[in-house]
């Protein structure tokens, strides 16, 4: 799908809007202070990168809640922002690599790629399903419910009404679920949609988990692929800066292996590396986050063992 040379775009999200704790915001500096460009250079990548988006600051007075939702019209501009920046970019044929940031900003990513690539398909890595709807939430937290907005699911929002419904459900497929609220497990079971939790993994082994999820989403290897990858999908030993970690978690290998898995197929169009949090955790942690989230940037992009 990328014309030669291979270009990455980095798209640095600098933004914790789509949920409550400080930190997250700056996990995308800190990939790219970890030497993240570089290191795609060094896979011969051709690496475009401006510098971070500036986002408006979190204005509760002028931004209150939409029933449950919190941030609301901060949330949407920005996603609208990034949608128009990944669409941009994949429209010139490169691969944007959105760095979170929290996981809400995928609204504009994944839209954005929609864009450009009508019949992509997305997979979604994540301990969790963010597809909460404005009825199902309890938290109010938007980066619980991105998906439901791609799939136009729930009461229309008119704050949201840019987000064009263009993912249909047979279109994603999830890995690594293992913290899904019950309107969440209903609205899985309702849209028929794929999901690979972590008793799927542990029961056929990852190898088998991401041929079925790449048989699901696309069964001849010819649509282009959008993976959105939470770092909480790895377990807390192995990713422990993250907002929301839950133990039980995908393994150091089991997470680079999808990443590896999916550059094979050819496929990827664009890459998210979402929920890196540096104010949690102790130093040493942080460091380990980090370098997890660069690997795992550098084993879609084609970085081999061998
Ligand atoms: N399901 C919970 C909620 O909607 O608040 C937790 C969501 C956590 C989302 C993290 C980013 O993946
Ligand atoms: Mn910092
Ligand atoms: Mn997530
Ligand atoms: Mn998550």
């Amino acid at each position: 799908f990328l014309p030669n040379p291979k270009t990455v775009a980095i798209v640095g999200c600098p933004f914790r809007g789509g949920q409550a704790k400080l930190g997250v915001d700056h996990g995308p500096i800190h990939l790219v202070e970890a030497g993240l460009p570089q290191q795609l250079e060094g896979l011969g990548w051709k690496v475009e990168f401006d510098g971070h988006h500036q986002f408006q600051k979190i204005d509760t007075e002028n931004d209150p809640p939409i029933g449950k939702l919190k941030n609301p019209r901060l949330v949407s501009r920005v996603c609208e922002a990034v949608a128009k920046v990944v669409g941009g970019h994949a429209k010139k044929g490169q691969l944007p690599l959105t760095l979170g940031g929290d996981h809400s900003l995928a609204m504009g990513t994944i839209s954005g790629t929609l864009e450009q690539y009508p019949d992509a398909c997305v997979i979604w890595v994540d301990a969790h399903a963010d597809i909460n709807t404005a009825e199902t939430t309890d938290s109010g937290n938007i980066h619980g419910m991105p998906v439901s907005f791609l799939l136009g699911l729930g009461p229309k929002i008119p704050e949201f009404g840019w987000v064009q419904p263009r993912l249909d459900p047979s279109r994603i497929v999830y890995i690594g679920l293992r913290d899904v609220d019950a309107g969440e497990k209903r609205i899985l079971r309702e849209q028929g949609i794929r999901a690979f939790s972590m008793h799927e993994v542990d029961k056929h082994g990852i190898g088998r988990v991401v041929e079925m999820a790449l048989d699901h989403v696309n069964p001849r290897r010819d649509r282009p692929v959008h993976l959105s990858f939470d770092v909480d999908a790895l377990d807390p030993s192995v990713a422990p800066s993250t907002g929301t970690p839950v133990r039980g978690g995908l393994t150091f290998r089991e997470g680079h292996y999808i990443c590896e898995a999916i550059y094979e197929t050819g496929c990827l169009v664009a890459l998210d590396i979402m929920e890196v949090n540096p104010s949690l955790a102790e130093p040493e942690e942080v460091k380990q986050t980090v370098a997890v989230g660069c690997s795992l940037a550098r084993s879609a992009l084609g970085e081999t063992l061998l």
